[in-house]
């Protein structure tokens, strides 16, 4: 398939709510989307995972278009690709990182893939599945008290598995006041985003008596060795986001032992090649994965969704429904949770939602179209 042109934009798109991890809140995403077109005709709209700031990665919304106009989409531009797979190869080869913006081209490739052949995304990476099972990512709050009623009331939403983000100041006396509201039975974990060291071991280990299903990225990134210390002092399971940033990297954590348990963002380690490889040697390992997020639109989600209906996604993704985020998407129809899972588009073709341009138009803040005659030659 001859890839014709990519078209990035940003927009802005208000949430709901504010969401505060341990690094900080955000009211607002800033998003880029590409739209990538084959010389066919056919066209799909991806989008980009990075936020505006590099606090959860060292990507960010202006180094991803950077990298994608000045390096990736030059080399996607006037190539002829058989195959899907053949492409994060190609992008990756003496590029360092930026697997946020790579993942972009990446998964809307496979999006192009599936158009043509005339199937949904999810089969056409491989996944079957109906529906998936759905949780909530529930950010820090003012008070105990106050997410404790936040979290009751996704219990009663039906929300499948809950995840309380906390940070030093804001963890044990909170988690104990959530499990004490929701009862012994109630799927919780929690996600520190980076904000503790191996000197907090101790205080973590307070967490054990809550019965967690897990502790998600406790130390920084780069702690893959003392993830592994931590996690002999833990009886809760640490599950590593930050951290498994390629498929190397998911192997180390299972030869140290730095964690039971992956979350897959498929945005984060460069897209559906790379997710899938992780999943399979997860799967091989028995290595439970589930799907995460990253406050993405309607569009990024289409993605999430695809990739959790693979078999080894055995616990609930951070891939809510539309609404729990933004009063409009910029899809129809918007994702919708029914007895707390998502229906897979099984039965449509690409991404399985309409992308509503016109909305996207009136939210774009900046745009630029690369071609295949304009675009730089590659620098290999
Ligand atoms: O660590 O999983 C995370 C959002 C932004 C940055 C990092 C994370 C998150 C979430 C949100 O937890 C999950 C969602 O999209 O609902
Ligand atoms: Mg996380």
């Amino acid at each position: 398939m001859y890839i014709h042109g990519v078209e990035l934009r940003e927009i802005r798109l208000p949430l709901r709510e504010p969401f505060r991890i341990s690094s900080g809140a955000m009211h607002e995403r800033r998003i880029l989307l590409a739209e990538v077109a084959a010389a066919d005709g056919l066209a799909v709209w991806s989008e980009c995972v990075a936020g505006e700031l590099p606090n959860y990665s060292s990507e960010t919304v202006d180094t991803a278009w950077l990298a994608l106009r000045d390096w990736f989409a030059p080399r996607l531009l006037g190539t002829d690709l058989d195959r899907p797979e053949h492409l994060f190869p190609l992008l990756s080869r003496h590029v360092h990182g930026h697997r946020m913006a790579l993942a972009t081209l990446e998964m809307a490739v496979w999006a192009l893939h599936a158009l043509r052949d005339g199937v949904a995304l999810a089969r056409r990476i491989g996944a079957s599945r109906s529906h998936i099972d759905v949780g909530i990512s529930i950010g820090i709050q003012s008070s105990a008290a106050a997410l404790a009623e936040r979290a009751a009331a996704a219990l009663a939403d039906g929300y499948r598995r809950i995840k309380l983000k906390i940070a030093p100041g804001y963890d044990v006396d909170y988690v104990a006041a959530v499990r004490a509201e929701v009862g012994p039975d109630a799927p919780l974990m929690v996600d520190a985003n980076n904000a503790y060291t191996l000197d907090d071991a101790e205080h973590l280990a307070l967490l054990d008596e809550f019965g967690l299903m897990m502790i998600e990225q406790p130390l920084e990134a780069d702690d893959l060795v003392r993830h592994a210390t931590l996690q002999q002092r833990l009886r809760t399971p640490l599950c590593l986001d930050e951290s498994i940033t390629s498929v190397q990297r998911a192997a180390d954590m299972i030869a140290l032992g730095s964690g039971r348990i992956i979350n897959i963002k498929p945005g984060r380690v460069g897209g559906f090649a790379q997710a899938i490889a992780i999943h399979d040697l997860c799967v091989r390992n028995g290595i439970p994965v589930w799907c995460g997020g990253m406050l993405e639109s309607g569009i990024g989600r289409a993605y999430n969704v695809a990739l959790a209906a693979l078999p080894g996604f055995t616990i609930p993704g951070d891939v809510s429904p539309s609404a729990r985020y933004w009063a409009r998407d910029v899809v129809s129809p918007p994702w919708t949770m029914t007895d707390g899972s998502i229906a897979v588009p099984l039965g449509s073709t690409g991404i399985g939602v309409t992308v509503d341009v016109d909305r996207i138009d009136d939210l774009t803040v900046r745009k630029e179209s690369l071609t295949s005659c304009r675009a730089h030659p590659p620098r290999q």
